[in-house]
């Protein structure tokens, strides 16, 4: 059956939408009954690669036409290009790092990020109105058919990583590489704070007791806790390590009733946690055994037990008992 191109934009475009949307959800993966997310991701970025095929005559006659805007649809296509290249590259583990000192995984989320205005701008210059005998049966038996191929192209590869004993093969359930020690990793654009190894380094806290400012002498007063958790990374890392410290539990009064507690960093760069949230979280102040270091969140940082690494706060300064729910904030840390 001839796909008319009208159809394969669209499917392509769905397909792509479902992949921006799996890899975001991935992101929150961290249980192995979870994995399916970024399989998923997997599987409709190989649906991506099946249906370059009907796209290729749409951008062969779309590059004959001297549109001022081709370049713009060139740079979407470079992108598409790369995500997909370095989706494969980090998942079945040919390439973990890339040139350059990142890792693939930074690229495939920088150019999977960056796609997302230009496809959207794509979407709208060239749009195409769906019609109704496009969802006609043979095209949705089409649709179910590219769904259970790119499922079976994921099995396919997941299988050659594991019998080729590719590194991709010891991926954990969230798609990172385990390895003996955290990556020091900047979320966006945030700065290493001055006065890290400072002895005057204070965390004030504010909730039911008042507020108060606890010098580092006082937090190493309070009980301690240890604990054993990993740090993962939605840029492809995770470690295993024996944090120690202040439980938050022991350390906040009053933060039940509906409120939210906000773990801030020197910089300025925060989390919002729900009140009962708060089990597991740990203040630390040392890892494996070893007061933290500078750049891995001295001297104080947030260890946040089963959350993505972008929860634990670095460089930490105050925590705040505040009355806005704990959905107030970005989803994303913006720094
Ligand atoms: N203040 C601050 N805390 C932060 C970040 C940041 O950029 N600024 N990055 C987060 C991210 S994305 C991760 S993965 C972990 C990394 O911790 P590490 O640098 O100790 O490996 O810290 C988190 N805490
Ligand atoms: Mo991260």
């Amino acid at each position: 059956m001839r796909v008319s191109r009208r159809v394969s934009n669209l499917a392509l475009l769905v397909v792509v939408v479902l992949v921006l949307l799996s890899g975001l959800a991935s992101w929150l993966v961290v249980a192995p009954a979870q994995r399916w997310v970024v399989a998923g991701h997997g599987a409709a970025g190989l649906a991506v690669l099946g249906l370059i095929r009907f796209k290729a005559p749409v951008v062969r006659s779309g590059l004959r036409r001297s549109r001022g805007s081709r370049w713009a649809s060139v740079v979407l296509a470079v992108l598409t290009v790369l995500a997909l290249a370095s989706g494969v590259l980090h998942s079945t583990g040919l390439a973990v790092w890339a040139p350059g000192g990142q890792r693939t995984m930074w690229w495939h989320v920088a150019t999977g990020l960056a796609l997302v205005p230009l496809l959207a701008w794509h979407t709208l210059a060239r749009r195409q109105r769906p019609r109704r005998d496009d969802l006609d049966r043979r095209i949705v038996l089409r649709v179910g058919g590219l769904g259970v191929l790119a499922a079976a192209g994921w099995l396919a590869l997941e299988g050659a990583v594991r019998a080729g004993g590719l590194p991709g093969a010891r991926r954990r359930p969230t798609g990172s590489y385990l390895q003996a020690l955290p990556q020091p990793t900047i979320w966006l654009a945030d700065r290493v704070p001055a006065g890290t190894d400072a002895p005057g380094w204070t965390v004030s806290v504010r909730d039911d007791d008042g507020p108060r400012t606890l010098a580092l002498a006082d937090l190493a007063a309070l009980p301690r806790t240890e604990v054993r958790a990993v740090i993962d990374c939605t840029s492809g890392w995770a470690s295993e390590q024996d944090w120690s410290g202040v439980a938050l539990d022991d350390l906040v009064r009053g933060a039940d009733g509906g409120r939210s507690v906000v773990v801030r960093s020197a910089t300025g760069y925060s989390r919002r946690f729900a009140p009962d949230e708060l089990d597991g979280l740990l203040l630390a102040t040392a890892m494996a055994g070893e007061p933290l270091r500078r750049r891995l969140g001295a001297p104080v940082r947030l260890v946040a037990p089963g959350r993505r690494g972008f929860w634990w706060v670095k460089w930490v300064v105050a925590v705040e008992v505040e009355d806005a729910p704990s959905w107030w904030q970005p989803p994303l840390p913006l720094q």
